[in-house]
């Protein structure tokens, strides 16, 4: 009887024992579960927030896109900038100049030139040069410099224009007139920031010779074939010379006033030294140009009143030049090869 006592209350322990092994894994696993929960929490409100954090920055980077895809498209957006040195460049060529050319032939060899402009394919043109030729009866020079000059610009990589400005007529020629003319022609058309006066005659000869301005009036024809490719003297500003827009501007151009031949390059240069602007020039050894040979034209005799104008232009310059420039317009071609301009001064006072 006392065994079967023992044995039962041994029995009673075991289950109370297991009972309350049972209810310390229930409160051991209630405990947990509470604690765990408490730590999901924050780490899901992480996981929740780095989402939208995700999203959120997808959804700023595709703002970003769409602003940009919004963007007024420019040129430069849409095209990687020519480099600064163009890779087309050759150096020194040996020019020739056949009896027998024609414009047709010039034409073929220059494609992508269409009504007398051109802009790299290839690349957003860095400068935007207008070329101004002063002309009257002399077709065979422009046609071997626009032979030249295409090619020798086009490997520059410029964006161009060139600007044949012919004076009609038989009064007495005008190469400064008819350059300011060409100047504000010129930018009736297009937004020019450079501006290269260049006469028709003078071809260069090697194409690192750069087309473009600089942060002074720039002269170009540091050397000729017929002056033993020497300067002809200090200060000497003939022939072809840069001025930005706005450097022209200043100067307020050319004089108007300087009837046939001579002096007219040297105001211009008064006028720069005037503006405390200095004039730069290419290195020698690049600056070469072949001058085709001619006569003194008739209408372009040597102007007798030039010293004396030249000696007033201090006090000229202001009301003589661009802002005094009076023409009759007689025509605008837009030639495959050039914008032909004709103008027609012989209306025009003769200044004494
Ligand atoms: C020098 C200068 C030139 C100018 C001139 C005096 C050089 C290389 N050039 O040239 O820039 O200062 O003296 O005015 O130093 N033209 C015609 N038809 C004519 C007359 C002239 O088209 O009937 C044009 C043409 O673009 C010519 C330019 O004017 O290249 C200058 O005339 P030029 O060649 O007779 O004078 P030149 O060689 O002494
Ligand atoms: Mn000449």
């Amino acid at each position: 009887m006392a065994l079967s006592l023992y044995i039962f209350h041994l029995f009673y322990k075991f289950k109370v024992l297991v009972l309350v092994t049972l209810c310390l894994m229930v409160l051991w696993a209630t405990v947990n579960y509470y604690v765990d929960s408490r730590q999901e929490t924050p780490k899901a409100k992480i996981m929740v927030e780095d989402f939208r954090k995700v999203t959120s920055l997808k959804d700023s980077q595709k703002e970003k896109k769409m602003e940009s895809v919004t963007e007024v498209p420019t040129v430069k957006s849409l095209q990687d900038e020519c480099p600064a040195l163009s890779p087309y460049l050759i150096g020194a060529s040996k020019l020739t100049f056949k009896a027998s050319l024609t414009l047709e032939e010039v034409q073929k060899e220059n494609p992508q030139v269409a009504k007398g402009r051109y802009h790299p394919p290839e690349c957003a043109a860095q400068h935007h040069v207008a070329i101004i030729i002063p002309h009257r009866n002399r077709e065979k020079h422009l046609l071997y410099l626009l032979e030249h000059l295409h090619p020798f610009l086009q490997r520059q990589q410029l964006d161009y224009g060139i600007y044949v400005i012919h004076q009609a007529g038989s009064t007495k020629f005008n190469r400064a007139k008819l350059l300011n003319v060409g100047y504000l022609e010129a930018l009736k058309e297009a937004n020019w920031d450079c501006f290269i006066f260049h006469d028709v005659d003078l071809v260069p000869e090697n194409d690192f010779n750069i087309y473009t301005c600089g942060p002074g009036p720039k002269h170009f024809v540091v050397g000729r074939n017929n002056t033993g490719y020497r300067l002809r003297y200090t200060g000497y500003f003939g022939g072809v010379t840069a001025l930005t827009r706005e450097q022209f501007a200043k100067v307020n151009g050319f004089s108007n006033n300087y009837w046939g031949w001579g002096g007219e390059d040297d105001d211009l240069r008064i006028r720069v030294h005037l503006q405390k602007m200095g004039v730069m020039r290419p290195p020698a050894e690049v600056a070469r140009y072949t001058m085709i040979f001619h006569k003194r034209d008739h209408g372009n005799e040597e102007n007798e009143e030039r010293m004396k104008l030249l000696s007033q232009v201090s006090k000229t310059w202001k009301t003589d030049g661009l802002n005094s420039c009076s023409y009759k317009l007689l025509s605008v071609e837009h030639n495959p090869l050039y914008i032909n301009i004709t103008v027609d001064f012989s209306m025009q006072p003769k200044v004494s």
